[in-house]
């Protein structure tokens, strides 16, 4: 029982909290996680101004993206809240959570081969600031 005490100390990365806010950022630019293994990933809107001012969600894209195309293309995507359903830039993403509104979370799961992944929120304009690396290994 020891040995597995320690060990869920040692993958205490496999499961994340990301908060974003109205001043446009996220509370975490840098993440590690294990690779191979399936990551929780908690996101909440800590905000209050309404989703249609103020949405944020957390979209991870495979290593050698380029976040800013992809932040500048998804505008395109408004019909899917901003996460592009089909084409090249789909193709680039490897999670996403959904749009939040204030106060709102979304959980969601995934698995990294080992990489460093960037990720972004794609609500328009919001990708300069809203950006960062979840490194898998
Ligand atoms: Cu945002």
């Amino acid at each position: 029982m020891g040995l597995s005490a320690f060990s869920s100390v040692a993958l205490a990365g496999a499961k994340i909290e990301i908060t974003a806010n109205d001043q446009m950022q996220f509370d975490k630019k840098a993440i590690e996680v294990p690779a191979g293994e399936e990551v929780i990933l908690v996101f909440n809107n800590v905000g209050k101004l309404p989703k249609a001012a103020m949405g944020h969600n957390v979209v991870i894209l495979k290593p050698d993206s380029d976040v800013m195309a992809f932040g500048a293309g998804a505008v395109a995507a408004a019909a899917n809240e901003y996460v592009p359903a089909s084409g090249p830039l789909a193709d680039q993403i490897v999670a996403h959570t959904k749009l939040l509104g204030p106060g709102e979370t979304d959980t969601i799961t995934f698995t990294l081969e080992a990489g460093v992944y960037k990720f972004l929120c794609s609500f328009p304009g919001h990708y300069a600031l809203m950006q960062g690396t979840i490194t898998a290994k």
